[in-house]
């Protein structure tokens, strides 16, 4: 049995939405919101909510959603029902607005609803830290990075992300947005690249033309006009399929520690996308649920606010241990317990000898092979310290 306790200095919070589980983008779509639901309850069974403030988020208001997406957006989102709205699979001959009705960005019912619970926690998260009341603030249910001010994008109809981080604007001059979900943060970058108060930088895989956006290349560091204050502030880390948790953790650690020394953020916000763990439908990357948790493990030592946001991730029961492990280094449980977590059974006491106990890489599933030389990773880190030399706070 495990006591888990508060930790000591500082305060977690924990900010979820029952109702996002049952709205469902489409049996066969890979986004399931029933992940959020299946990541609670691991938490949950650790007593994991007696170490953290737990709080039931509210929506977000039109208001809210409106402080970074437009009146023609919003209103076509909120007001048209899914049977009137054009669909480009079913109804190739019909237009599609703002990019709604396709296959990736279904129409369902309670969309509007779903969108604003998923920006409400985000908000709620970005609240308690800007009133002080929560050191980590983490919001499983947010993290959709791809949503554009009039679009909607790669799974994602509401930006949270952006609209959280302007709320953190309000009360912290800098803030440092990480990204460790397979896919480029490309909604969070644009948001932001006029503002030097803003730094963005997202680890992806990369392959224009074939992987999702397709953005992210290690020369786009936004907008380069001389006037632009948010110059040089969008860091992009371009990797090849197969990254494992040592190159992963060495990169991670080089590039953000850099970043942490130039920019001298005062609060950071994380997306934590499941979808770079190995054996993810989507993802492609190879990394291992303490590897994932390392990046949260290593901002956590800057001391200094963090919310974490979920994102992607597409094999819910490896989804909910990631996250259940990321919500465990936040609280800071004992290093035994953390050992333990990724390889949680519920029924585990009933197993008496060790070895029935599958490997993380035995849950996780066959690594995929490593398309990332040393050579390259050392030529990302070079020009990413290059590109900080631009970089003062
Ligand atoms: C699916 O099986 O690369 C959607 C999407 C729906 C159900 C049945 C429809 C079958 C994979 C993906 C047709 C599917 C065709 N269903 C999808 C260029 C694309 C056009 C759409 O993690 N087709 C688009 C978006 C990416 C594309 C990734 C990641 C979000 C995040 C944050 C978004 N879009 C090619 C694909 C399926 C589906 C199966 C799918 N879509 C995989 N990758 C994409 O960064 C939350
Ligand atoms: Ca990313
Ligand atoms: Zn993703």
């Amino acid at each position: 049995e495990y006591n888990i306790t508060r930790p000591k200095g500082y305060t977690v919070s924990y900010h979820f939405n029952p109702d996002m589980e049952p709205h469902h983008f489409g049996l066969t779509h890979p986004m399931k919101p029933f992940r959020l639901t299946l990541t609670k309850s691991l938490v949950t069974a650790y007593g994991m909510n007696f170490a953290m403030d737990n709080y039931n988020t509210r929506i977000a208001t039109y208001e809210e959603l409106n402080s970074f997406h437009t009146s023609d957006y919003l209103d076509y989102l909120h007001m048209t029902p899914p049977e009137e709205m054009p669909r480009d699979i079913d109804n190739p001959d019909k237009e599609v607005k703002f990019n709604l009705g396709g296959s990736d960005c279904p129409l369902f019912h309670g969309l509007y609803d779903y969108c604003s619970m998923s920006a409400g926690s985000s908000l709620d998260a970005a609240r308690k830290i800007c009133n002080k009341q929560s050191d980590i603030a983490i919001a499983w249910g947010g993290g959709l990075h791809h949503a554009k001010k009039s679009e909607a994008s790669g799974f994602c109809y509401i930006n949270d992300i952006v609209i959280a981080i302007l709320q953190l604007l309000r009360c912290y001059p800098r803030v440092l947005y990480i990204d460790i979900d397979v896919h480029h943060g490309d909604g969070v970058e644009e948001a932001f690249h006029s503002t030097d108060r803003v730094l963005t930088c997202s680890f992806h895989k990369y392959a224009p033309e074939v992987f999702f956006p397709g953005t992210g290349g290690l020369d786009d560091t936004g907008p380069k006009s001389e006037h632009n204050p948010g110059a040089h502030h969008a860091i992009n880390v371009p990797l090849n399929d197969g990254i494992t948790d040592e190159q992963y953790g060495h990169l991670f650690q080089s590039v953000i520690g850099k970043i942490n020394e130039k920019f001298r953020p005062s609060v950071i916000a994380l997306q934590c996308g499941a979808d770079s763990l190995a054996g993810d439908r989507l993802g492609r990357f190879n990394l291992q649920v303490q590897g994932h948790g390392a990046c949260a493990k290593f901002c956590k030592t800057f001391g200094i606010p963090m919310i974490m946001f979920g994102g992607g991730g597409y094999t819910p029961r490896n989804v909910a241990r990631a996250w259940a492990y990321e919500t465990s280094v936040a609280i800071d449980v004992d290093e035994k317990i953390n050992k333990i977590i990724p390889e949680h059974t519920p029924w585990r006491k009933h197993f008496v000898q060790e070895e029935l106990f599958p490997s993380l890489e035995q849950i996780l599933g066959e690594p995929r092979a490593n398309r990332n030389s040393q050579k390259r990773l050392q030529e990302i880190i070079q020009h990413v310290h290059e590109q900080l030399r631009f970089v003062n706070a």
